[in-house]
């Protein structure tokens, strides 16, 4: 501790200290314009590919908190409950609404986990995953953090329509004063074509509380034999953008898990006719992508899978995405509360809020997922620095429950051996 009359002293020399000084780039904070020099890559990026030179200078950097939500009953999670994939949150006359896949069956899934996640043990009534024989329900709020359940929006059609099997992971439109929920409608039980093969459908109703009147159609196909999205075609993720609807969805390049991608398809009406986007798929990497308007384009939170994993994203026009800023911690499966989602703006102000889920809860016999709430400040309406910090520290349990496999720990053994 320095002593208070030599800090005195300390404190007024600063500024004489300080005078003289040549500044050289990049001392203290760095000036908004790229300085008339040579630099390093790395430097090169501060100004060529972010939004602002400074994380807490950028709009679409953010950290994410998390809060439980109370109102929702899981059965003491014990597995025959599960909400997960939350729509976007949307207010209608003073409330929130929230539309989820909910699996209430006698037992939890059987096959969503171990090496080929397959069918095994499923039936009529028991569950292969997690949103298998399962249906789409709502939930209301004053304030976002306590819910109260409704009811189904979206109950199983009868065998053979689209979705006899299991509605799931839905999303929601608003067009032209009426209220469209896209979902996956599955044929089969999910697994069993190998990945999760299941078209997209939707329902339209003329109020948020239903009901929501089933279109019987596939509104958006897999893609072609070879096509890149030839065996997934999920999380539907309609928007209004330029006078037409927007739809996202995730793709796996060629049926591979570990090649998830987002497409898009875009049509003038709800039901389609949808045309996929020739540049697709328009974002290289994610799992569950929630997108939102942003300025005059499209944002995205890219969280799970790929080389651009715990990103999010800006394009200028819906397709041509780029990384602007990298974060962690990433909601999974964000359902924002967007208020201008549907507006047709061109001045999309971001977001602050939503839902999300926490899987694989109580694996591997109580398998389930529960929803929360998550915060960030993606928003150019206000300024949280508090969601601006970058130097987050986890609990040390988060990192250790990232332990080494037995196998690896075998490999490293064997290193020992040699001399
Ligand atoms: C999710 C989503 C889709 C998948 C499964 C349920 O989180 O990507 O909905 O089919 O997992």
């Amino acid at each position: 501790m320095i002593p208070f009359k030599y800090s005195l002293i300390f404190l007024l020399s600063l500024p004489l200290l300080d005078a003289g000084v040549v500044k050289e780039f990049p001392y203290g904070t760095l000036p908004s314009e790229r300085p008339n020099m040579e630099l390093s890559k790395s430097m090169e990026r501060v100004y060529e590919d972010y939004p602002a030179v400074h994380p807490e200078l950028n709009e679409l950097f953010s950290r994410f908190k998390y809060t439980p939500i109370t109102g929702l009953d899981y059965n003491n999670y014990d597995g025959t409950i599960s909400r997960r994939d939350s729509s976007k949150v949307i207010k209608v006359d003073g409330k929130y609404y929230v539309y989820y896949t909910r699996r209430k069956t006698e037992v939890p899934p059987k096959g969503n986990h171990g090496p080929n996640r397959g069918t095994e043990g499923a039936t009529d009534t028991i569950p292969s995953r997690d949103w298998d024989l399962a249906e789409i329900w709502y939930a209301t709020s004053e304030d976002g953090f306590t819910w109260t359940e409704q009811g189904v929006a979206v109950p199983r059609p009868e065998k053979p329509n689209a979705g006899w099997r299991s509605v799931s992971t839905p999303d929601i439109l608003i067009w032209e004063g009426k209220y469209y929920i896209y979902y996956q409608a599955y044929y089969d039980i999910p697994g069993s074509r190998g990945g999760d093969f299941c078209p997209v459908s939707a329902s339209v109703s003329d109020s948020p509380d239903g009901p929501f009147m089933p279109s019987n159609q596939i509104v958006l196909e897999n893609g072609s034999e070879g096509a890149w999205d030839q065996f997934v075609i999920h999380d539907p993720y309609p928007l209004v953008y330029n006078g037409k609807i927007y739809l996202y969805y995730k793709g796996e390049m060629g049926g591979s898990p570990h090649s998830r991608a987002q497409g898009l398809a875009i049509a003038e009406h709800p039901f389609g006719p949808f045309k996929k986007h020739p540049l697709n798929p328009v974002i290289n990497s994610g799992h569950e992508t929630a997108l939102f308007p942003f300025r005059g384009g499209i944002a995205a939170i890219v969280s799970r899978h790929g080389h651009e994993h715990n990103t999010i994203q800006w394009s200028p026009d819906g397709a041509n995405f780029e990384i602007a800023a990298i974060t962690s911690l990433l909601p999974i499966a964000p359902g924002a509360f967007i208020p201008d989602a549907f507006t047709n703006t061109d001045d999309g102000r971001g977001i602050t809020w939503g839902l999300c889920h926490f899987r694989n809860q109580g694996l591997p016999d109580h398998n389930h997922s529960f929803l929360a709430r998550f915060d960030c400040d993606l928003s150019l309406d206000i300024h949280d620095i508090e969601m601006k910090e970058t130097d987050i520290f986890n609990h040390p349990e988060i990192y250790f429950q990232f332990g080494l496999s037995e196998k690896q720990k075998e490999r490293i053994k064997g290193t020992h051996k040699s001399k």
